[in-house]
């Protein structure tokens, strides 16, 4: 039997970007296996991506264009010819921009990384149209705005050397889950006598098997970020020469965290005085007297509250205080993405707008905007949306807006999909889309500083066509002749890549040929400052900050819902709700294969024993998590992996699975960060009580 093996790249939203390598067999797709030679990959995959064949040849897939026949929501198509498709999608989104273009939304985020089917002709054509602009804010800008005013840029450690610190803080990420290449990195760190810290209010897998646990409440980071730098400065662990001669603002950060002495970060945190001082102490000592590499893997967990931003610069600013950055083994990792040389501009040419530009739409406050009546600042109502790489339904904040908008009859809605998702059910065209092993791809990554090509292995099921056919298409059925729309996808992934030192040897034939190749960047990056700032040093004071009239310092802020800022709400809804990634699911992207669920296969909810037992609540009884915005029904787990005061939704499932038919973003706010305009999806009280009926 003829056996060929393709050269491929994991697509999903995930810090490690695997490079994968896909048998086929007859035309079928018989294995997928993790490339051994890719340093970061060392040919492992995650339980859900080597089982790809099963999303591939799923029974559920889309095959064909169709259109909605029932009533919104109802998720009943016919289907219909791509011609027809084509031709509605156009002359319905002309007719609205004859109007006014920005009446006219696209939506899509990172179902797929890959900067070609991300968003390239997608992008032009949407430029061209003139449709409002998409705010891309709904996963790491909080965290983004944090390192930018920080380092200058989304710029970090190499996860090539974790393996030689000594000591290792997980902040606010539970690696085993969602970057588990760099977990393999920190175990064998562990092996050669590291010691490994995680913080996380919720006691992980990870967490688990590291040293020790810090399980603060959420949204106080920035209070502990601030207490152990106020340890290091009480007893002097901190390098002063690269304090002097690589950082600004010293001398101010040292005011602002004399405010923050241990006690005091203790009872905000919700953790011993002692332990953030133990914490100060190890951490200090390591790097300061002993030169030891100290690490820190700081994600998202931790910036999904109020204070987000501020809280990332907080915990960036450690690595610089006591010098960690000089060992290649040392310093912070939140982003890798700003060592990337991509071309954005000759990709998405935004040059294609119309001037003055049209407005920007915040993708996080979906909601608010779909249902925003049109006027004032807001602009024009919206009246069509299109949707790709993404399931807003399900997974933006406040989800009772969301569906209330994406109800609209009046709303025109596309949606290209692999799948009938919760958004796809709003369609009133749903197109069927390829998947990684059909289409060509090139992809930058988050967590690592390697280029992937991906190569197709298969020919598409049914009917389905790539994200950037579907739009070069559609600029033809505009009868638009920019020689732009013509570009195939080869084309686009050599546009995307930018000759800079960093990318010398690289361009897209080489990686087509070699599959990946990694960015020219020294191992320590920042052990002589260097940092992409103006001035090239850290800044503890931001001066961009200061001119906006927002704190130059890392600040804490409590939670927009929290006992400090909200008392009322907080004696009704004591409790605080967070609703990190499930295991086996990538957001909603492989929460429909059952083969994926958790052994219950149902959504649950899980609460620490006090708390259960001062509600007389039973494990495994159905229970209401309700506040204002809503009430949802799940299993209770009672566990003391959860702190007291916290309650955790593993997330995030498909609304149509639940018996409700919602999931936790049916409680979350549409309230945004301090920097960034993120999301607060872990900033959200609730209260818990025994459903009203089982
Ligand atoms: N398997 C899997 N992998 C994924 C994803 C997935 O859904 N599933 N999602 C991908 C995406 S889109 C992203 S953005 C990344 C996310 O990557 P990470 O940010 O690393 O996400 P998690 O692994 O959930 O880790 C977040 C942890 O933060 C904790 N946490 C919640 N609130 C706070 C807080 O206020 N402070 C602190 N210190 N911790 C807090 C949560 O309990 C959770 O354990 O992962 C990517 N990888
Ligand atoms: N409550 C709560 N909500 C959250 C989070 C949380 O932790 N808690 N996390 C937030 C975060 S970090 C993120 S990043 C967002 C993620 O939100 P989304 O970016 O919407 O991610 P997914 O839910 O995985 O949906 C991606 C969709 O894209 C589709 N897709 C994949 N590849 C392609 C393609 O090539 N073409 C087309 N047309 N479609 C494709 C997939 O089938 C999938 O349905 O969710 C956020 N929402
Ligand atoms: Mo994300």
């Amino acid at each position: 039997m003829s056996q060929t093996i393709v050269q491929a790249a994991c697509p999903h939203d995930c810090p490690d970007t695997c490079a994968m390598r896909i048998t086929v067999e007859e035309g079928k797709v018989v294995r997928v296996a993790g490339d051994p030679d890719h340093p970061p990959t060392q040919g492992a995959l995650c339980t859900k991506v080597s089982r790809y064949a099963e999303r591939l040849y799923h029974p559920d897939r889309l095959l064909y264009p169709m259109k909605r026949v029932g009533r919104k929501g109802e998720g009943r198509f016919e289907r219909i010819s791509w011609d027809e498709a084509l031709t509605t999608i156009s002359q319905r989104l002309l007719a609205i921009a004859a109007d006014n273009p920005q009446r006219i939304l696209p939506y899509s985020y990172a179902g797929t990384m890959g900067l070609v089917q991300g968003n390239s002709m997608s992008a032009r054509f949407f430029h061209k149209l003139g449709a409002s602009q998409l705010d891309r804010t709904i996963c790491a800008s909080a965290g983004a705005a944090g390192l930018k005013h920080t380092y200058g840029a989304s710029v970090g450690m190499d996860m090539s050397f974790v393996q030689e610190a000594r000591l290792i803080w997980l902040w606010g990420t539970n690696s085993i889950t969602s970057n588990l290449h760099y977990w393999t990195r920190v175990q064998e760190a562990k092996r050669r006598g590291a010691r490994v810290v995680a913080i996380d209010p919720y006691r992980t897998l990870t967490a688990d098997k590291c040293d020790e646990h810090v399980a603060l409440l959420p949204g106080t980071d920035a209070a502990l970020a601030l207490g152990i730098m106020h340890v290091l400065i009480r007893e002097d662990l901190l390098d002063h020469d690269y304090i002097r001669q690589y950082t600004e603002g010293f001398e101010a950060l040292r005011e602002r965290a004399l405010d923050y002495p241990p006690a005091r970060v203790a009872a905000l945190c919700g953790i011993p005085q002692a332990q953030v001082e133990r914490l100060a102490r190890e951490y200090g000592e390591l790097a300061v007297r002993q030169q030891q590499p100290v690490a820190i893997r700081l994600n998202y967990g931790m910036q999904r509250t109020r204070g987000g931003g501020q809280a990332t610069r907080a915990v960036a600013c450690l690595p610089s205080l006591v010098g960690a950055w000089r060992q290649r083994a040392g310093g912070m990792l939140m982003s890798t993405s700003g060592f990337f040389p991509i071309d954005n501009a000759a990709l998405q040419r935004p040059d294609l707008m119309p001037d003055p530009q049209p407005r920007t739409i915040n993708m996080s406050t979906i909601g608010d905007a779909l249902t925003h009546p049109g006027g004032g600042d807001f602009g024009p109502r919206v009246d069509a949306v299109v949707v790709y790489n993404s399931n807003p339904v399900a997974v933006a904040p406040e989800s009772g807006k969301v569906v209330a908008g994406f109800a609209r009859e009046d709303l025109f809605t596309v949606v290209l999909e692999h799948f009938q998702t919760d958004t796809a059910d709003y369609a009133d065209i749903l197109l069927p889309a390829t998947m990684q092993m059909e289409h060509v791809d090139l992809h930058k990554s988050y967590g690592h500083s390697w280029l992937l090509a991906n190569l197709p292995a298969v020919t598409p099921p049914g009917e389905a066509r790539s994200n950037s056919d579907i739009f070069r298409q559609l600029a033809q059925y505009c009868g638009w002749q920019d020689a732009c729309f013509q570009d195939a996808d080869d084309a686009l992934a050599a546009q995307a890549l930018q000759p800079h030192a960093w990318t010398e040897g690289i361009q897209w034939s080489s990686l087509r040929a070699q599959g990946w190749q990694k960015l020219n960047l020294p191992d320590a990056p920042f052990a002589q400052g260097g940092f992409p700032t103006r001035s090239g040093k850290c800044q503890f004071y931001a001066e961009a900050l200061a001119a906006e009239g927002l704190d130059p310092l890392p600040g804490f802020e409590p939670p927009h819902e929290s006992p400090q800022r909200t008392p009322e709400l907080a004696a009704r809804y004591p409790l605080q709700m967070i609703s990190p990634p499930s295991r086996h699911f990538l957001n909603t992207t492989f929460a429909n294969q059952p083969g994926l669920w958790p052994k219950r296969g149902e959504p649950s909810v899980e609460m620490h024993p006090d708390d259960a037992a001062a509600r007389a609540l039973q494990h495994e009884q159905w229970v209401e998590v309700v506040n204002d915005r809503g009430c949802l029904q799940l299993r209770l787990e009672v566990s003391e992996r959860v702190r007291p005061g916290v309650v955790v939704i593993p997330s995030i499932w498909w609304r149509k699975h639940a018996k409700d038919g919602k999931n936790a973003n049916e409680l979350t706010s549409q309230a945004l960060t301090d920097l960034g305009a993120a999301p607060t999806f872990y900033d959200c009280l609730v209260e818990v009580r025994a459903a009203a009926v089982e």
